[in-house]
């Protein structure tokens, strides 16, 4: 007989429609490979040399305002800028570019260099989730931004270039990649089943319970059943609704809450400050009221058995298709258990 826990299978991906391979019987093979060196030592309260900590000058000379709660600047590298002229370049429908005008900025959780979201009061989270919403509704009011991206790039082995915690929130004219695949799924789903995809996806996980994580009022965070990474999390709203601007008062603080309690586990789970790219998915910005949108966030996590262990999304993965030994029930139960 099959046994899930044990041979290899594939699971599909509904959001993406790209299916990931399952293979639990991997866990016992031995690691000879790459170990990443520990994380940084504790970091200092304030930074003299941190370009994101208040009063201290930024790499292009602009010094920060002496900031008390969040503080958001326009990206001085930013990787798109407002002004960019519309062009566009087809040949012979192989070589297709375009402009893309778009908008970057970045956003200081608190003045405090040490102070990670697993470890700030629940008012001070809050005030993150003010200001993304802030940022979200300001900046996708724009005509030319159809997309806003909010992301955080958690620990150095996940290319962030600062320890002080901050996101980035990326904007532009057209729809990125992963928001593509997720707004067809979506789309479909209402159209086929008049219903949507991630609030039947929530009542299964919220019944079936194996690959849940953390719940509250209104959020769950569960491993997803075709998570790629291995501690790879979602969190999820619990009432549908398309964005973190449709957010209740109160949703604010649980969104502030759920965030805390995942990224908390995450923490506890190696003994480190736990690394990750987190990110929302929401309605685009295009003026249309996206019914089938779902707001979501993801955590993808680089590490597999260690704080030193990771991951590497290389082979048969870059090549073919996303493989993960620990099941994600397995993941999940490690994650409950802290
Ligand atoms: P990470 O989130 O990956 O750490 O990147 C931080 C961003 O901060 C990065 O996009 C920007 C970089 O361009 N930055 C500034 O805007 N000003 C600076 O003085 C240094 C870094
Ligand atoms: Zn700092």
């Amino acid at each position: 007989m099959f046994d899930w826990k044990q041979d290899p299978h594939r699971r599909w991906n509904a959001l993406t429609a790209e299916w990931v391979l399952v293979s639990p019987h991997r866990t016992q093979r031995p690691w000879l490979g790459q170990v990443e060196p520990p994380a940084a030592a504790v970091q200092p309260e304030y930074d003299p040399e941190c370009y994101l900590c208040p009063g201290n000058a930024r790499a292009g000379g602009v010094r920060n305002p002496d900031y008390a709660s969040t503080f958001v600047f326009d990206n001085d590298f930013a990787a798109l800028r407002p002004a960019t002229p519309v062009d566009r370049f087809d040949r012979g429908g192989l070589l297709i570019a375009e402009s893309e005008p778009g908008l970057c900025r970045v956003l200081c959780f608190s003045p405090r260099h040490n102070l990670t979201i697993a470890n700030m009061a629940p008012a001070d989270l809050r005030t993150v989730v003010d200001a993304w919403v802030e940022q979200f509704v300001e900046i996708g009011a724009h005509p030319a931004i159809d997309y806003v991206q909010i992301f955080e790039n958690r620990g150095a082995m996940m290319g962030a270039s600062n320890p002080h915690p901050h996101c980035q929130i990326w904007s532009n004219r057209t729809l990125p990649n992963e928001i593509l695949k997720e707004q067809a799924s979506q789309a479909a789903w209402r159209g086929r089943r008049g219903n949507c995809l991630l609030c039947e996806y929530a009542d299964i996980e919220r019944s079936e319970r194996s690959r849940l994580v953390e719940e509250n009022q209104d959020f769950l965070a569960v491993v997803p059943f075709w998570a790629v990474w291995p501690f790879e999390t979602m969190v999820v709203s619990r009432r549908h609704l398309s964005g973190i601007d449709r957010l209740s008062d109160a949703e604010r603080n649980g969104l502030a809450d759920i965030l805390k309690r995942v990224t908390a586990r995450y923490d506890r789970l190696f003994g480190v400050s736990f690394p990750y790219t987190m990110g929302f998915h929401q309605r685009p910005t295009d003026g249309q009221d996206h019914p089938e949108w779902h707001l979501h966030a993801h955590f993808y996590p680089p590490l597999l058995r260690s704080a030193t262990v990771r991951k590497f999304m290389v082979g048969y993965e870059m090549l073919a298709t996303p493989q993960r030994d620990i099941t994600p029930e397995a993941a999940a139960e490690r994650l409950r258990a802290l």
